[in-house]
């Protein structure tokens, strides 16, 4: 692939942008490569995804502005369904998907990182959805998914005034979960990511199925879907394990069934 790296480690895989040239920003090419990588992920051995910009200065810059500035309305829409359907299946992928943005996070940058579980961010990141700037509206989920984010006020200031902000703002507001110097974030990225691997791999998964699903139907449909991923969990070896090793109070078996089997 020219544009996107992929390697795992403990069980955690890690997707790097690389098109530092134009700082990282989402092309066609970028996008296609994405949605392969995300294909290519083997479910049964990596439990964390880690997605990140490749160099120092940016994430991503936004949807590629060249590639957008000639395309007819038929391919502008062909452009933003390719994105769209890749961000939802970041959304909604079986395991959690960490940003780690590092640097410029703008537009379709901004849009991609909320398309992931978490957010944290290097001390230089800058946050915004520039577009109206340019004569659009956000077209990679931006309006819908930061209003969900942040306060619904705050999203719409940042949209209509095509304001950046920079970590500690992002922060504040609540879009990112904490700030790193820049040469700390991937390793707090990789421990958060460890963090997560070691617990059991369906109850995580059913987590982030029962929030993402539950967050979009009223409260006793969203009970519904809770009950069922709740009694999914059942019967699988991970919740033997887990509530055994509590039962016999025995520390060193707990630490030998770590990390939990898959099934
Ligand atoms: N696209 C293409 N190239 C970009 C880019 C971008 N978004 N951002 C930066 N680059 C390129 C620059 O052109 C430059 O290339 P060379 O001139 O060296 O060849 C290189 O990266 C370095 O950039 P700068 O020289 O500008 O670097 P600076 O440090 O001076 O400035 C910057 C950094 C991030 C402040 C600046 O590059 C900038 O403002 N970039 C644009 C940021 C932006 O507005 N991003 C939002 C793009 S709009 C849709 C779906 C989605 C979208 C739209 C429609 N549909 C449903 C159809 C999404 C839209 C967006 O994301």
């Amino acid at each position: 692939m020219e544009f996107i790296k992929y390697e795992v480690e403990d069980m955690v895989g890690m997707i790097t942008i690389n098109r530092p040239k134009a700082l990282n920003a989402l092309n066609s090419q970028v996008l296609d490569e994405l949605n392969e990588t995300l294909d290519s992920v083997d479910l049964e051995n990596v439990r964390c995804l880690i997605l990140t910009g490749e160099g120092e200065k940016s994430f991503v810059a936004g949807a590629d502005i060249g590639e957008m500035s000639t395309l007819t309305k038929a391919e502008g829409e062909a452009f933003g369904k390719k994105g769209n359907d890749v961000f939802r299946k970041l959304e909604t992928f079986p395991i959690p998907v960490i940003a780690a943005v590092n640097g410029f996070a703008l537009g379709g940058g901004c849009e991609i990182s909320m398309s992931c579980d978490i957010r944290i961010c290097s001390e230089n990141a800058v946050f915004g959805q520039p577009e109206v700037g340019l004569g659009i509206t956000p077209g990679f989920g931006g309006t819908q998914r930061l209003a969900r984010v942040i306060p619904v006020g705050m999203a719409k200031q940042l949209i209509y005034t095509a304001r950046n902000i920079k970590a500690d703002e992002a922060y504040r507001v609540g879009l990112v979960n904490a700030v790193y110097p820049l040469e700390e974030l991937i390793p707090a990225a990789k421990k958060m990511a460890a963090g997560i691997a070691m617990q059991a791999p369906i109850a995580v998964r059913n987590c982030k199925k029962a929030i993402n699903e539950g967050l979009q139907v009223d409260m006793d449909q969203a009970i519904v879907i809770e009950e069922k991923l709740f009694g999914d969990c059942f019967e699988t070896e991970d919740q033997r394990a887990g509530m055994g090793n509590f039962l016999e109070k025995d520390k060193e078996k707990k630490l030998k069934v770590v990390p939990f089997k898959n099934k």
